[in-house]
This record gives C-alpha cells, structure tokens and sequence, in this order.
C-alpha cells in the first residue's frame, strides 16, 4: 500500500530561476540542493506542508528529463508516494500488471530509495515509490 504523496517532481530548464520562482510562491527557502549523478539531474526541494516539491533540471541531453522538456516543456513530471517497504510494493504492483522500471530500488535524491513505474499504465503519469533511507 502506498502512503502519502511525498513529493511532487517538476522538470525545469533552469535550476535557479525555477528555484527563485518557487522561494517566492511557496514563501519558504528551498532546503537542500543535490545533484543525483545516475538520474542526470541536479534537483532543489521545498517543504510545502507534510508534502514536498523537487525542482528537477537535466545535467545532461540523454537524461530522463532533458528528454521529457524537450518533447513536452517544462511541467509536472513525476508524483511520488511514501512507501514503508519499496521492495513488496515493486512486486504487488508487478503482480498488478504495471510496468516497474527497476529491477531493484536505487538510490535516489533526499536521502530515499526510489523506483519508478512507467506513466503509459498509470493514465500518462510518471510515477515513484520512494522509502526514507533509515
Ligand atoms: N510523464 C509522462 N509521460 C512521459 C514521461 C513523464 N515523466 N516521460 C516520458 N513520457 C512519455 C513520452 O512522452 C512518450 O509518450 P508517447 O509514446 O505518447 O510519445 C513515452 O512516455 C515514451 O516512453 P518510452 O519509449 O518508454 O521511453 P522514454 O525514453 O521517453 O522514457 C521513461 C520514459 C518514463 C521510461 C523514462 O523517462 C524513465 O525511465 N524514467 C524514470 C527515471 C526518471 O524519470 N528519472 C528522473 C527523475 C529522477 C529524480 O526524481 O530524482
């Protein structure tokens, strides 16, 4: 089962001008700047509430995200659900019949370990499962 939205992932074509943009609306600094080296991003997240915001820019042209802006624009890509246990929750949605994208669960930014399901089964949504490294 999953818990919580924890965050949602908004792909930006320019990190500091979309992290100013949303210090603004959000009337909160962002808390941590990371780059995530094996997604071919570099990502700024806010708090807004119990849930998060992650503004997400590609380091480089055959990352998932400097494909998706290109193709689509700047916009939402990807919402992502709290898990208590990633690894079950990969094989019951499996078993459910939607597409996984990893085989096990990766490092992902914020201290989380991640996975993704493939947004044509999820009605054209990008989705993530993502569990608090303890
Ligand atoms: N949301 C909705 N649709 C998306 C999408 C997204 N984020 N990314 C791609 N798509 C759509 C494309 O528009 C395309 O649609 P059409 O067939 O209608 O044209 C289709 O998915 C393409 O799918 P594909 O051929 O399987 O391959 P892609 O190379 O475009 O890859 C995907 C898509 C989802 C498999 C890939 O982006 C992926 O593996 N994503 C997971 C990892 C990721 O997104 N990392 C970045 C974030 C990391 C972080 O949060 O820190």
């Amino acid at each position: 089962m999953t818990n919580n939205i924890e965050h949602i992932g908004i792909a930006v074509k320019d990190l500091e001008q979309a992290k100013s943009v949303y210090e603004k609306l959000l009337g909160t600094p962002c808390y941590k700047v990371e780059e995530v080296n094996s997604e071919g991003v570099s990502t700024a997240f806010f708090q807004s509430g119990v849930n998060k915001i992650e503004l997400l820019e590609a380091t480089n042209s055959d990352s998932a995200v400097a494909k998706f802006i290109e193709k689509k624009g700047e916009g939402i890509h990807h919402i992502a659900f709290a898990v208590n246990d990633i690894k079950s929750e990969m094989k019951r949605l499996a078993n459910e019949g939607f597409t996984v994208l990893n085989d096990e669960p990766k490092k992902g930014a914020d201290n989380k370990l991640v996975c993704f399901v493939h947004p044509k089964g999820t009605n054209g949504v990008l989705i993530e499962l993502c569990q608090e490294i303890k």
